[in-house]
């Protein structure tokens, strides 16, 4: 079934962004090192392997096995349409426990596979949504539920930002649609002008170095105002909101994917925006962005993967502006692939953040922070996405045992790998 699946994944001629992306990405990704590194694997895991190449063997299994499933167990495999490429996480039917939300470009729907509490999820809901490419969460009108706010990219020329409000009970429907560019892409959402509604950030790549974000204010009703728009001066990427300044106003963060930058735009405090700055990310192509506070001194930082480069870390210098990159590489191996997206969380429950990220070939890793805002060498996790594309990971605990877990859509097997953690 899942091959199937896979085979059927065709991209048509209507090439949105995101599948641009993610054909560049792969493209960057074939690592030699690593795919003949397990070819020789198996090639001595053959008859003629000898006592003596059996014990080696054995060790470099106990070391990987030590490495990865010490932190999480092995994967399990769920369902989530034909090529989800984006995944949050929320409660969206309100019982407790933590679900998954998937944008499905390929098959025209959002995903939503609801959580069992104990890891598992059930059955996929699917909700039709043109073309969706990225989406967030949040209660838009504020009775409670939440919502989602969606950037659907229809292949007609242009995009739109559209709402879906949530019914509490992991079902969707749609409420209104904005108008967006033709290379839209990317959302968040935050509330910042600080009226108590959730507003809505919509990235543009735009063409060439024309990228735009549009900031649509929220009402509180699940309907959003007429966009301000600011101009990036470069493509654009993934983008995240925090507070990055101190003035408890959101701050936006986006990347500037074929630069190797990341632009930071302030809040002036009225949910407008000064003139962005823009930082080195550790140049090549800059994918994804994380805001979280590394060092616990109330700073919030920038995680990056940088599909180049690796894990990028730019340290808050206190007032919303940033100092030099420390790069982060994948680690050597089964896992040389670049970060195609980070996310930040303290998987070993010892009081200071660590990021996991996903890479589209080869195994996800973890970096364990020091709690100083750096971090150890880059850790296996064994998802065996191999080719297959995991562009996406997100955290959250799907078993309520107080560790945080993850999800890592596999793109090309329309499925979810779900890691739980075993600390
Ligand atoms: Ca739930
Ligand atoms: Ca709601
Ligand atoms: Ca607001
Ligand atoms: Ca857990």
């Amino acid at each position: 079934m899942r091959e199937e699946l896979a085979s059927n994944n065709t991209r048509g001629d209507g090439i949105d962004m995101w599948s641009r992306k993610c054909k560049g990405r792969k493209t960057l990704h074939l690592d030699a090192g690593s795919s003949s590194a397990r070819h020789s694997y198996r090639q001595i895991g053959g008859e003629a392997m000898t006592r003596a190449a059996g014990t080696f063997l054995l060790a470099l299994a106990v070391l990987a096995t030590g490495a990865s499933a010490g932190q999480f167990k092995k994967a399990a495999y769920y369902r989530a349409g034909m090529l989800p490429s984006q995944v949050v996480t929320g409660d969206l039917n309100n019982d407790g426990n933590v679900d998954l939300a998937f944008a499905d470009w390929l098959s025209n729907q959002l995903v939503i596979l609801l959580g069992n509490g104990d890891g598992t999820f059930q059955e996929p809901i699917t909700i039709r949504a043109p073309s969706p490419t990225s989406l967030a969460v949040g209660d838009l009108d504020g009775d409670g539920n939440l919502d989602l706010a969606v950037v659907e990219s229809g292949g007609s020329g242009s995009g739109a930002l559209a709402v879906y409000l949530g019914e509490g009970n992991g079902k969707f429907h749609l409420k209104a649609t904005y108008r967006l560019g033709a290379h839209a892409g990317v959302v968040t959402v935050a509330d910042f002008n600080g009226d108590g509604h959730l507003d809505v950030a919509a990235g543009d790549e735009g063409k060439g170095s024309s990228g735009v974000v549009r900031i649509f204010l929220g009402t509180g009703k699940g309907t959003l105002r007429k966009p301000t728009t600011y101009k990036v001066g470069a493509w654009l990427g993934l983008m995240a909101a925090g507070d990055l300044n101190g003035d408890h106003f959101p701050d936006l963060a986006v990347t500037g994917p074929m630069d190797g930058s990341v632009v930071v735009f302030l809040n002036d405090g009225t949910g407008k925006f000064l003139k962005p700055v823009t930082y080195n990310a550790g140049g090549g192509e800059v994918v994804d962005v994380k805001i979280a506070d590394l060092r616990n001194d109330g700073k919030q930082d920038l995680v990056i993967a940088n599909l180049s480069q690796g894990m990028v870390v730019l340290l808050n210098q206190g007032n919303g502006t940033f100092g030099k990159p420390a790069i982060y590489r994948p680690c050597a191996g089964q896992c040389s692939a670049g970060p195609t997206a980070c996310a930040v969380a303290d998987f070993n429950l010892n009081g200071k953040l660590d990021v996991a990220c996903s890479a589209s070939i080869d195994d996800s890793y973890l970096f364990y922070g020091k709690g100083d805002g750096t971090f150890g060498l880059a850790i296996a996790i064994a998802d065996t996405i191999k080719t297959q594309g995991g562009y996406s990971i997100a955290s959250g605990d799907f078993n309520h045992d107080g560790a945080p877990d993850l999800a890592i859509p596999i793109e090309n097997y329309g499925k979810v790998a779900i890691l739980l953690n075993t600390q």
